[in-house]
């Protein structure tokens, strides 16, 4: 838990969030800026910032929960394909410093492009 942590907050319960998923290490929640309607973010709850920071049990809950859920948030909003990305780094548009990987679904024609113009 990282004090001035937003996902900590939302871990924590002191900030709001919509949640998808939730498990002993592992929280999935509504992005409050969708790119798309059902745009879900996957986190470890304990505090990292980045990929390399978790270790290789904590990252493979983090990735199986994140490979679960895509078929599920794709089903919800009734998308036939998801960009999937995690930020690793704030030279990378890592605007929040604890992990994340989003999950945007996507839609034919959604003008969205590919990887490096959806997540930045
Ligand atoms: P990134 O640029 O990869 O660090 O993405 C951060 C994402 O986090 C961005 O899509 C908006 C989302 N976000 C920021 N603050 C909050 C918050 O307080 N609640 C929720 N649900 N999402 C947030």
């Amino acid at each position: 838990m990282s004090e001035d942590c937003i996902f900590c907050g939302i871990v924590a319960g002191d900030i709001p969030g919509r949640t998808v998923y939730e498990d002993e290490d592992v929280l999935a929640f509504l992005d409050a800026n969708p790119l798309a309607p059902g745009h879900t973010l996957v986190i470890p709850k304990a505090h990292h910032e980045r990929l390399n920071d978790m270790d290789d049990g904590l990252a493979g809950s983090v990735l199986g929960t994140l490979n679960a859920l895509v078929p599920v948030v794709e089903d919800a909003v009734d998308a036939p394909a998801t960009t999937v990305a995690f930020n690793n780094g704030p030279e990378a548009g890592q605007e929040v410093p604890h992990v994340h990987g989003h999950i945007v679904p996507r839609f034919e024609g959604d003008g969205g492009g590919p990887i490096h113009t959806v997540a930045g």
